[in-house]
């Protein structure tokens, strides 16, 4: 399949490279900063599927318009096609001038040439200069459809209206509103809509294009779910096992501390697998810079005050703090379990799990604790990885500081009755724990064992997305 190229071209510092970070969802794509002349060379990034190839082009920022128009102007006058735009901009390729005094430019001329259109891009909170003029001037002898992309509209101050007007007097009738930092919600679909009257053969590609866009949006919706759930289950049946004679004591402090640190550790290791799912390089957001629209996000998982952020009652044994084990349950395995048939049927999977354990395997369990997560830190974890996968779907590539969230989340009942049920199985944690543990966990599950934990997963995943949804 032929790939449809589009050269992304423009003024230095108007954000053409911002521009494709945003569209190629890749915040790592070449080098955005605020001096000038930052892109020094063509840089090529593309998106490529079984139905659409397309192949952008990052360019230097043309600098000296003034200039090459001028000297276009002589050079045309040498010219025997004077109209031929396209040799116009061959001949002043091969001249010597394109490699001394407009070497940059004659990097993007070169590229645009080779391009099916170009979306030039502007900081609209410039005013209309000459200097712009004459780089319109310039790319209209391409003779290659341009698509001006108004840059820099979330400004408060911005002059697309004169823009727009400067534009229609150059024929170019189509343009789009943008803000590679703060698109608008339609943006990037707009821009390939438009850019697709310009170039009607290429209307298939351009189409197959936003429908993939669609889909994959779709796609990385339920796969965070999935990544959410996943790292759900494995906190509520992680479980931790202390000697009951260790009760008052500083191990059992220890052994909070162990399992609030696996805690933390697992959720890290859910934001790195969003941010890697929805494209953004592992360290440009810590689960510590993000910021709710009502104050910092930075407490600590086991915190109160983290748990107040997110409508989440603490209640009396969290806000004790951790000397009385905040966000732990602690219960008994050995005697009051083997006795108390109430507390057995409360727990039911265990209860079982005790009957069947063997008089033997019963013996060593007596006399030792479980430590388990806490429903509310459960409900916590919950809402923060909602919030955050909430904020990468529609965080731009382009964006460099990391902004407040402004989404509230709000824990479901429904989802936690769900989570819950994974206490039960131990076994099903794939947290690894090797201090202060009775038994290790099993390295793989039984085929049984895991389409339950599969079948679990899915049912809190299709929750987390609906719950998302319902938010937007
Ligand atoms: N607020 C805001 N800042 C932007 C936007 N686009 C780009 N920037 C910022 O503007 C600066 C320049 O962006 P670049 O993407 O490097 O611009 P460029 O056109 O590629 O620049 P050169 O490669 O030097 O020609 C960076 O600091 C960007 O973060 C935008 O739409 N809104
Ligand atoms: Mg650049």
């Amino acid at each position: 399949m032929e790939s449809l190229n589009i050269a992304v071209v423009g003024h230095t510092n108007v954000g053409k490279t911002s521009l494709l970070r945003t569209l190629l969802r890749d915040s790592t794509f070449g080098e955005v900063s605020e001096r000038p002349s930052t892109t020094q060379n063509v840089l090529a990034g593309h998106i490529r599927s079984p139905q659409c190839q397309i192949e952008f082009y990052d360019t230097p920022g043309l600098e000296d318009g003034i200039g090459l128009y001028e000297y276009l102007q002589r050079l045309a006058q040498h010219q025997q096609q004077r109209h031929d735009g396209p040799a116009l901009l061959q001949a002043f390729l091969d001249s010597p001038e394109a490699q001394v005094s407009f070497a940059q430019e004659a990097k993007v001329i070169k590229q645009l040439l080779r391009s099916h259109a170009a979306l030039y891009v502007i900081d609209a909170r410039d005013p209309v200069l000459p200097k712009f003029q004459d780089e319109l001037a310039i790319l209209s002898k391409s003779a290659r459809p341009v698509l001006p992309v108004l840059n820099f509209t979330a400004s408060p101050n911005h002059f697309a209206e004169q823009w727009k007007q400067a534009l229609a007097k150059v024929n170019l009738h189509a343009s789009v509103d943008f803000d590679t930092v703060s698109p608008p919600r339609d943006g990037e679909r707009r821009i390939y809509t438009t850019l697709a009257t310009l170039l009607p053969e290429q209307q298939s590609t351009l189409h197959a294009l936003t429908t993939q866009l669609d889909q994959h949006g779709l796609d990385r919706e339920q796969t965070a779910s999935h990544i959410i759930a996943d790292m759900l289950v494995d906190c509520a049946a992680l479980r931790l096992t202390v000697q009951e004679s260790t009760t008052q004591s500083v191990q059992l402090k220890d052994a909070v501390t162990q399992l609030q640190n696996l805690v933390r550790q697992r959720e890290q290791a859910c934001v790195s697998s969003l941010l890697a799912l929805y494209r953004f390089a592992a360290d440009s957001i810590s689960i510590d810079d993000l910021a709710l629209s009502d104050g910092r996000w930075q407490d600590d998982l086991f915190h109160p005050q983290a748990l107040r952020q997110f409508g989440i009652s603490a209640g009396k044994s969290t806000a004790a703090g951790a000397a009385a084990g905040a966000g732990v349950d602690i219960f008994m395995l050995g005697t009051t379990l083997g006795a108390g048939t109430a507390l057995g049927a409360a727990i039911g999977g265990i209860w079982q799990g005790w009957q069947s354990m063997g008089k033997k395997l019963r013996d060593q369990w007596r006399g030792y604790r479980e430590l388990t997560v806490e429903n509310k830190i459960l409900q916590l974890l919950a809402a923060r990885q909602q919030a955050l996968a909430q904020h990468l779907s529609v965080r731009a590539h382009a964006q460099n500081k990391t902004q407040p969230l402004s989404y509230h989340a709000n824990t479901q009942d429904a989802i936690i009755d769900y989570i819950e049920s994974a206490r039960v199985h131990p076994q099903w944690s794939k947290i690894g724990v090797s201090v202060g543990v009775k038994f290790r966990l099993r390295s793989s599950l039984p085929h049984a064992d895991q389409q339950d934990r599969e079948r679990l997963c899915d049912k809190i995943s299709d929750e987390l997305t609906k719950w998302r949804i319902r938010s937007k």
